[in-house]
């Protein structure tokens, strides 16, 4: 992507991005309308719909010629990555949008013919924008990000995880996940993927591992982490599509392999 043309969908998003932030600070304390999509614990709420649509609305305007992946139903449906398509989950962790009111973010991941080029991950109520632009690093507001420390073990690390992986499933062996966090030193379940990706690029955790994830819980999330040297495949170490769901390891390549190898069912894709 040309890098003029990058820096006004840069701008642009950005200024979006930090609009539907404003927007939802000031409406945090409205009634809500609370609906339930696939069992009594999705949530989805007008909010979603309508940041959701104020960016559709937006970027039609202005791009005619750009796609949308998205979570509430305003998006494209896509079966390539090819010309300019924006990634977008207006309200990733809904559930703590609705419960807490804090802890949630908006993700914005711009793709061109599928090379992630620009990521904004908003955290609403602490005001906090992460932004990267494919070879240019990894900010939190205006701070750039260092790179993440190449001498980290698994022993030191804090891994992002939810109980999830506690029920049975197809991934991991009970015994397998139960040696896991008896072997770092520390998990920690925050609610928000997206949010849960800053924080690796970030370094104040240094794994991110969990099941089903969708394109735009993730695409803003792989463009930062991977400023900052961190990697982001599916939890069995292949690459992941942008265009279905998957499991997720988002990481500190120091502790990559030996999550992959030494924990994850062997065999499985
Ligand atoms: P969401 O809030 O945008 O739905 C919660 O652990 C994280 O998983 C959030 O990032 C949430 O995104 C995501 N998630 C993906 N699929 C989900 C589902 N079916 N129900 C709840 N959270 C889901
Ligand atoms: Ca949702
Ligand atoms: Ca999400
Ligand atoms: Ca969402």
């Amino acid at each position: 992507m040309n890098v003029t043309l990058r820096e006004e969908i840069y701008e642009l998003a950005k200024e979006w991005v930090l609009e539907a932030g404003k927007t939802i600070r000031e409406k945090i304390n409205d009634p809500l309308t609370i609906n339930t999509k696939s069992d009594r614990n999705d949530l989805v709420t007008t909010m979603d719909r309508d940041t959701e649509y104020f960016f559709m609305t937006h970027i039609k305007k202005t791009y005619p010629d750009h796609f949308i992946i998205s979570e509430e139903g305003y998006g494209d449906e896509l079966q390539s990555l090819d010309g300019t398509v924006w990634i977008i989950d207006p309200i990733d962790g809904t559930m703590n949008f609705v419960h807490q009111k804090r802890n949630f973010a908006i993700s914005v991941g711009i793709y061109h013919d599928g090379i992630g080029e620009i990521g904004l991950i908003y955290d609403v109520m602490a005001g906090k924008l992460y932004s990267a632009k494919r070879g240019e690093g990894a900010f939190i507001n205006k701070t750039p990000l260092p790179l993440l420390s190449e001498q980290k073990s698994l022993y030191d690390s804090i891994l992002g995880l939810n109980h999830f992986w506690l029920c049975e499933n197809r991934l991991v062996e009970e015994s397998a996940i139960q040696r896991l966090v008896k072997t770092v030193r520390g998990t920690r379940t925050f609610g928000s993927a997206a949010l849960e990706f800053a924080y690796v690029a970030e370094g104040i955790i240094d794994g991110y591992m969990t099941m089903g994830l969708a394109p735009w819980d993730i695409a803003a999330g792989i463009v930062i982490v991977n400023e900052t040297g961190g990697v982001t495949t599916d939890a069995f170490g292949a690459e992941l599509s942008l265009l279905g769901k998957s499991s997720v390891l988002t990481c500190n390549p120091a502790i990559q392999e030996q999550i992959i190898n030494d924990y994850m069912k062997k065999g499985r894709k």
